[in-house]
């Protein structure tokens, strides 16, 4: 593997990761800093016309309010956010999206994505808050507008960005990012004045379903690792709520999404006995009032009915697909049939083809045949139902002092944002939302970076010695491979794959994933922090083939950090808020008269040592 070289990049403002997130912040970024005469760099690990949760598309966008024909307010979707979360959400970051979501989803029309409409034009609801799109091109509309913008030489893709630099004046203020390319043998350090961090959730954190020929296949986006969680909170910004992890209903081993299912084609789930779980079993959830009765039910709640039903030996839990399709095909004539059916399909293969080829393979009509669900492994991320990430100022105009810092979506490290999946607290912004929230953070951003105009000072020693670890692991697989005749078998590295497996077997088994039915304990989490530590101690001794097994050394080492802060701020939530999502076995109910506030995390990557700081939730919304 021969040497690389440097390539040095000076802008104002740094893009970190082009989903739906990045291409909203370059979108944005790119008309305020046109005003001002500055520069936007976007870099991205992949190609931003496929890449990221909405490369495969998406068949619906679960954020919009529909406020011009006064569906929803934002009031409203405050409500909505606040219940779902078991109480703890911002307010103020979930309602400064909410007033804007509109716009940036009336921009995706203008810009060609279309969408199902009644005739009278309003876009089709497929619940409350969703609405239906054709869109198997989503994300290469939403790339283009944001290549647009800023210009194609300020976009570098395929670089993946490993470490955050902070300014050698200030340790509390940002100064831009280095990354390394996957195709060819450079490493970029990124000079910046601000920076948004936009790289989506975790995934593959937590031994998934799917192993052998199925391994990776998983609800959420594999290639989203956790970046943007272990760049936040290594470069010292608090990171909230990094307890708050996802688990999702999904038909089985294909992952298809189930919201058109419940939402739209009124879908119903029960057991293996025809049981409606959510009805049989609706007293249990009375420890999780004022939440549990609400409507719709927590989305964490759900899971634990099913779960319930699980446990007693009541699986397999089914979709009842055939029921409902049958009911919205009665006394329909042939077209409208088709119509139905042609939904049913679309649904999958608009954002989850592997469902639809699953169906296919198995000789499944979901209007014939139901289907299974299951409880996914767990992931991280900000824009679902859950409310990890980074703990950031809320708008002026709306957000109390504690809540408020200065510029929109700033973390607590100066000059560093967040936002999509990165920013904590303000779930349920899904694809777009976290376009939006990018729109906002980059505004932020742009004004952060005209109000400090002095070029970032980034100590060229701290440099040399992250360009050197990024590089180590093709080195030490260039100075061992001759120890053995094959390369997966080598006492001097470890590779990529064998450390994924190690990790995803820790977070399994002591952080509670489907493996451990989601349960744990402070016993469980010590073990498994135990051994995470010395897991740790070997990324010393990664090997690396090729650039690609680079990248994937790097994930690992991303998905580690997470993995660590989840299992801390796990253990020190002591209460069972979200069950369905993860069980404190030793605190096995919610506790709103001690736990109802946020847990932030401070990582000091200086000591390495961890310090919890509790924040208070305040409802900002009547
Ligand atoms: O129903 C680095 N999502 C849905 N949203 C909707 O609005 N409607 C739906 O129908 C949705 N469904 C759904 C969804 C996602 C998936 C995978 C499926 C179904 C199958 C959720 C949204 O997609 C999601 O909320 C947003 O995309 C989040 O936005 P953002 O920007 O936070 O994440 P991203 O879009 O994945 O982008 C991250 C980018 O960062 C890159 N990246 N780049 C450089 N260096 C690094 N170290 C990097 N690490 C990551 C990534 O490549 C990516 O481009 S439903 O099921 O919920
Ligand atoms: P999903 O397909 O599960 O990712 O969900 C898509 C959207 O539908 C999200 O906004 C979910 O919160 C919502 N959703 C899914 N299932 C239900 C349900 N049973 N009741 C209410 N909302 C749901």
């Amino acid at each position: 593997m021969a040497d690389y070289r440097t390539e040095v990049v000076e802008c104002d403002v740094l893009i970190v990761g082009g989903g739906m997130a990045g291409c909203g912040a370059a979108y944005e970024a790119a008309h305020w800093a046109k005003l001002k005469g500055m520069r936007v760099v976007l870099v991205e690990k992949a190609a931003i016309e496929r890449s990221g949760a909405v490369a495969m598309g998406l068949s619906a966008i679960n954020m919009y309010m529909g406020m011009k024909w006064g569906e929803n307010t934002p009031d409203d979707f405050v409500h909505y956010v606040r219940n779902e979360t078991c109480g703890l959400s911002r307010e103020d970051l979930t309602y400064d999206i909410a007033r804007h979501v509109d716009a940036t989803v009336h921009m995706f029309e203008e810009w060609g994505l279309p969408f199902f409409k009644t005739p009278e034009g309003r876009y089709v609801r497929e619940g409350r808050w969703q609405v239906m799109i054709h869109g198997e091109s989503y994300k290469p509309i939403v790339a283009e507008a944001a290549k647009a913008a800023i210009g194609d030489g300020n976009i570098y893709e395929r670089v993946f960005v490993s470490h955050l630099l902070t300014d050698a004046d200030d340790p509390n203020k940002i100064a831009g990012a280095v990354g390394f390319s996957v195709r060819d043998n450079i490493i970029y350090v990124f000079k910046a004045k601000a920076v948004i961090c936009s790289c989506g959730g975790a995934v593959n954190l937590w031994r998934p379903h799917g192993v052998g020929e199925g391994l990776g296949r998983a609800w959420y986006t594999v290639f989203n690792n956790g970046s943007v969680y272990a760049l936040m909170g290594q470069a010292g910004a608090e990171l909230s709520q990094m307890e708050h992890r996802i688990v999702q209903t999904r038909f089985k081993d294909g992952y298809g999404p189930v919201g058109m299912y419940f939402l739209m084609f009124h879908s119903k789930a029960t057991n293996a006995y025809g049981e409606e779980y959510e009805k049989t079993r609706l007293h249990e959830l009375a420890g999780w009032q004022p939440y549990a009765y609400a409507s719709p039910m927590p989305t964490p709640l759900r899971n634990h009915l099913m779960l319930r039903d699980i446990q007693e030996g009541k699986g397999p839990i089914y979709m009842r697909t055939a029921e409902a399709l049958q009911n919205l095909m009665e006394g329909a004539d042939s077209t409208r049939r088709r119509a139905v059916e042609s939904d049913a399909w679309e649904d999958f293969l608009d954002m989850t083809i592997s469902q639809a080829l699953l169906w296919a393979s198995n000789n499944i009509d979901p209007a014939v045949t139901d289907s299974e669900l299951v409880l996914t492994e767990p992931y991280l991320m900000g824009s679902h139902a859950g409310t990890c990430g980074a703990w950031c100022s809320g708008p002026e105009d709306v957000s109390p002092s504690e809540y408020f810092w200065g510029y929109n979506r700033m973390t607590t490290v100066q000059g560093l944002f967040a936002a999509g999946d990165g920013c904590g607290l303000s779930a349920h912004k899904f694809s777009s939302g976290s376009y939006t929230e990018g729109r906002l953070a980059a505004k932020a951003a742009v004004n952060f970076a005209y109000d400090f105009p002095n070029a970032p000072n980034v100590d060229g020693a701290v440099v040399e010695q992250i360009q050197r670890d990024i590089w180590a692991p093709l080195i030490r697989f260039e100075e061992h491979r001759g120890a053995t005749t094959r390369d997966e078998i080598n006492p001097n590295y470890l590779l990529h794959k064998q450390a994924l497996h190690r990790l995803q077997k820790i977070m399994d088994e002591y952080a509670g994933g489907w493996g451990s039915s989601y349960m744990t304990n402070e016993p469980m989490l010590n073990r498994g922090l135990e051994q995470m530590a010395m897991f740790k101690e070997d990324f010393a001794a990664f090997g690396a083939r090729d650039l690609h097994e680079l990248l994937r050394c790097w994930e690992v080492i991303h998905r580690a950090h997470c993995g660590e802060t989840h299992m801390r701020h796990l253990r020190h939530r002591q209460e069972t808020r979200w069950p369905g999502y993860y069980y404190r076995g030793d605190y096995p109910n919610l506790d709103d008269e001690n736990w109802k506030h946020f847990i932030n995390s401070y990582f000091d990557r200086n000591t390495g040592e961890w310090e919890f700081r509790d924040r208070p939730y305040i409802q900002v919304v009547p």
